[in-house]
C-alpha cells in the first residue's frame, strides 16, 4: 500500500515498535503534507506528552491533517480512525467539495509512560474501492469475529453519498472493500456501535452536503440548493416541523448489511416534544456517535451550522432520545465530530479542531477526559 512504512504494518509489533515509529521532528508539524508523503509513523513530539495519559487538548497528530476521529479499544489498544485531510486549498461551498479526502490512515496509541499517536499509514483508498468517486469522509469500524471492518461514507459514481464496508484481519488494515455500498444505506458518517449482547447497530446521516434531505422520501431526490432547501425535492422540514433524525439500523451477523430496514431516530425534548428543524442550537446536523453507560444509551452529535456537540439518551439503542444537554463548546473551525471511548478506566472525547492550520478542511483530532455526573450527566467541555 502506498504511504505505508513496513516497520509499522502489524499491530502486534505496534507496541514495540512505537520507539521505532516515533521521533519524527516537530518541523513535520508545520507541513503535514511533506511528512505524509514519507510515509507512516509516529506524529507525537515528547515534549507534548504527560507521563501516564493522553495528552489532552493537544494535537495528536502532526505529519497528517486528521478530522472526525473514531475511537475503539481492541484488546487493550485504543485505536482512532479518523478523516484524512488533505493539504489542498479548494474554495469552500456548502456540498462540501472543499473536504476531498482519498484515503483513510489507522492510529493507534501506546499506552506507556508517555502515550502517543502512531499512524500506520494509508488503509484504504478511494481508487480501490469499485463503487466510490470522491469524498471518504467520517469512518468508524468495528471488530467481530477475528475481523476488523472499516465504515466509510463516500460519493458513488453519479455524487450520492453512500456508506460502504472494507475488511481486513488487522485493526490497522489494509482493509479490502466490498465492491458495492452497504445496501439501503445512504448519507455520510457511519457509526457502529455494539451492544453488550454482540448486536451491532449502525447509526448514520447528515443533513446539507451529507444529503440526507435527499432521501426524505426513501429515493435520493436531487435538491437545487443544499443550504436553503425550500424547492419541493429533497428539501429540510420548514422550521417549526420535526427535525431530521439520523437513521438506525442493526447490521447483520456478518456485519456488511442491514438486517432490516433503516429506520428514523427521534430526539425529544423533556416535554418529549420531537425537536424542530430551526432549532439549531439541538437538533441533528451530522456526526453521530452511540456509549453506552450504566445501561443508558448515550446518542451524541454535532448540531453543524451551531458548532455544538450535543447529547440525549434512551433506554433503548432505537430511542427515542430525550435532548439532555452539550457535550462540547465550539472548536476552531467550521465542522466539529467526536467520539466516546473508555479506555484504561477513564472516558475520553476525542475531536477535532483547525489550530494546527487554520483552515475549516485540514483538520487535527485532540482528546479530553469525559465524565459522568452521579446522576448520569455529562459535564460541558470545552476544546
Ligand atoms: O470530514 C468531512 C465531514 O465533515 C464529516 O463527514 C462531517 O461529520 C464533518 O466533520
Amino acid at each position: 500500500m502506498i504511504g505505508r512504512s513496513s516497520s509499522c504494518t502489524t499491530i502486534a509489533l505496534a507496541a514495540l515498535l512505537s520507539v521505532a515509529c516515533r521521533g519524527r521532528a516537530l518541523s513535520d508539524a508545520q507541513n503535514p503534507a511533506s511528512a505524509s508523503a514519507s510515509g507512516s509513523s509516529s506524529a507525537t513530539a515528547e515534549s507534548d506528552c504527560t507521563a501516564g495519559t493522553l495528552p489532552l487538548r493537544k494535537v495528536l497528530v502532526k505529519n497528517i491533517y486528521t478530522a472526525d476521529p473514531s475511537a475503539h479499544v481492541f484488546g487493550d489498544t485504543l485505536y482512532v480512525y479518523p478523516s484524512h485531510d488533505l493539504e489542498h486549498n479548494p474554495a469552500p461551498n456548502d456540498d462540501g467539495d472543499h473536504y476531498g479526502m482519498k484515503d483513510y490512515h489507522v492510529l493507534s496509541f501506546d499506552h506507556g509512560s508517555c502515550p502517543q499517536a502512531i499512524d500506520h499509514g494509508e488503509a484504504l483508498n478511494v481508487k480501490d474501492v469499485p463503487w466510490a468517486s470522491k469524498q471518504l469522509w467520517a469512518p468508524d469500524a468495528a471488530f467481530k469475529n477475528g475481523m476488523y471492518f472499516l465504515y466509510f461514507p463516500a460519493r458513488d459514481k453519479s455524487g450520492v453519498f453512500r456508506i460502504g464496508v472494507a475488511k481486513s484481519a488487522s485493526p490497522v488494515g489494509p482493509f479490502s472493500a466490498e465492491p458495492q455500498p452497504i445496501a439501503g444505506s445512504y448519507s455520510i458518517d457511519p457509526a457502529v456501535f455494539v451492544d453488550d449482547d454482540g448486536q451491532a447497530y449502525m447509526y448514520f446521516g447528515g443533513i446539507w452536503g451529507g444529503q440526507l434531505q435527499n432521501f426524505r422520501g426513501g429515493a435520493f431526490t436531487p435538491s437545487s440548493d443544499v443550504t436553503k432547501r425550500v424547492d419541493a425535492h429533497g428539501t429540510l422540514p420548514s422550521g417549526k416541523q420535526n427535525a431530521l433524525g439520523p437513521r438506525f439500523a442493526k447490521l447483520s451477523a456478518d456485519m456488511t448489511s442491514f438486517d432490516g430496514g433503516v429506520i428514523e431516530v427521534s430526539i425529544v425534548d423533556s416535554q418529549k416534544k420531537p425537536l424542530e428543524q430551526g432549532d439549531n442550537q439541538r437538533r441533528f446536523f451530522e456526526g453521530a456517535w452511540m456509549h453506552k453507560y450504566n445501561g443508558v444509551y448515550y446518542l451524541s452529535y454535532s448540531t453543524g451550522d451551531t458548532h455544538y456537540l450535543v447529547y440525549a439518551i434512551a433506554s433503548t439503542p432505537s430511542g427515542p432520545f430525550t435532548y439532555q444537554g452539550r457535550l462540547l463548546t465550539p472548536v476552531a473551525g467550521w465542522t466539529t465530530h467526536h467520539s466516546i471511548v473508555q479506555y484504561h478506566g477513564k472516558w475520553y472525547l476525542f475531536y477535532h479542531d483547525d489550530s494546527l492550520s487554520g483552515a475549516d478542511n485540514k483538520r487535527s483530532i485532540k482528546v479530553t477526559e469525559l465524565t459522568h455526573r452521579a446522576d448520569g450527566s455529562i459535564p460541558t467541555m470545552t476544546p
